[in-house]
């Protein structure tokens, strides 16, 4: 298949719903939820009331994109027989939903599932995928399947749009940034995209005590010599000793590339269940942070890539070890 068919088929599962619903990401960030709203808002334009559904709670800083919508939240009430397609964006991974087993019974009883991303994936997970990883971001291909469509570009579809572009491209500093983007950033500026809501929203919503704990977690850095990554940890503790969520540190781990003798950064963080989330991150094009990830049971991209990995954190002499 082409990738104009895929394209096709992405835009004729839109235009055929009648009754879709939305699942974003558990922990959604601003690409997937930019992403999803984008096609919500189109939909609703065309008549179409789509359901959203999130496993876990959207974040305080992205909450001006959903304007108000209810988010379906309860995956033991979710019955998803009840719609006629199903749509995920920027998942890198089915698992990533949080209703990995409920999606995969859906598309086994016929249900249709419409898959649309940027990240490297060995096995697209849709009936119907739309996949490019030379995408700066999902809103990016999102916009294309509305051009596409013939939707116009409203100021709720730009502003959405220019959410995931910047926040992938790092507000068009990381090597994700491509002409496309850019051009896709100012037509989305022209047509009335809400520009600094979008980066109060992404940039400049943190409290004094988040930025007591990025210092905390800054002075905490430490260089492997051997693999030649910096790396730094978050604890649970650090979250209850500050009074705040993981929202926190929501942009830390690009902060964190702006080191600049470094092959790559590393932070791991401390999540409930006994899991530790890394993310991992370079600026070097002669490094792949995606493959460690990947050995490391996680995925991503060359240079933004993730993983979680069971155990908790703790103090040795030879420094900090996961046990
Ligand atoms: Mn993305």
């Amino acid at each position: 298949m082409t990738v104009f068919s895929h394209y096709r088929k992405a835009l004729e599962a839109l235009l055929g719903a009648k009754n879709p619903i939305f699942i974003l990401l558990q922990s959604v960030d601003a690409d997937a939820l930019g992403s999803t709203m984008a096609l919500v808002h189109a939909l609703e334009k065309a008549g179409v009331q789509p359901t959203i559904f999130c496993a876990s709670a959207i974040p305080t800083f992205l909450q001006f994109l959903v304007k108000g919508r209810v988010i379906e939240n309860d995956g033991n009430k979710l019955n998803l027989e009840h719609y006629d397609l199903a749509i995920v964006t920027d998942a890198g991974s089915i698992h990533r939903t949080g209703i990995q087993s409920k999606l995969e019974a859906y598309v086994q009883n016929g249900g249709r599932l419409l898959n649309i991303d940027h990240h490297h994936v060995h096995e697209p997970f849709g009936t119907v995928n739309l996949i490019d990883e030379m995408a700066s971001a999902t809103a990016v291909l999102v916009y294309d399947i509305l051009k596409l469509g013939g939707w116009a570009i409203d100021a709720d579809i730009a502003t959405s749009i220019l959410v995931g572009i910047v926040a992938d491209t790092d507000n068009f500093s990381n090597a994700g940034t491509t002409m496309r983007a850019l051009t896709i950033a100012a037509e989305c500026y022209a047509k009335g995209a809400e520009v600094r809501q979008v980066w109060r929203g992404l940039y400049r919503h943190q409290p004094l005590q988040a930025l007591q704990l990025w210092g905390l977690i800054l002075s905490r850095l430490e260089r492997n010599d051997r693999w030649g990554i910096v790396a730094t940890i978050i604890l649970q503790e650090d979250f209850k000793r500050h009074g705040l969520s993981d929202e926190a540190i929501d942009g830390l781990a690009n902060f964190l590339s702006s080191l600049s003798d470094t092959k790559a950064t590393m932070v791991l963080t401390e999540i409930l269940d006994n899991q530790i989330k890394g993310s991992l991150r370079t600026t070097r094009d002669d490094i792949d942070v995606s493959k460690l990830a990947t050995a490391l049971g996680g995925g991503g991209h060359k240079k933004a890539a993730g993983f979680t990995v069971p155990g908790r954190l703790v103090r040795t002499e030879q420094g900090w070890r996961i046990v």
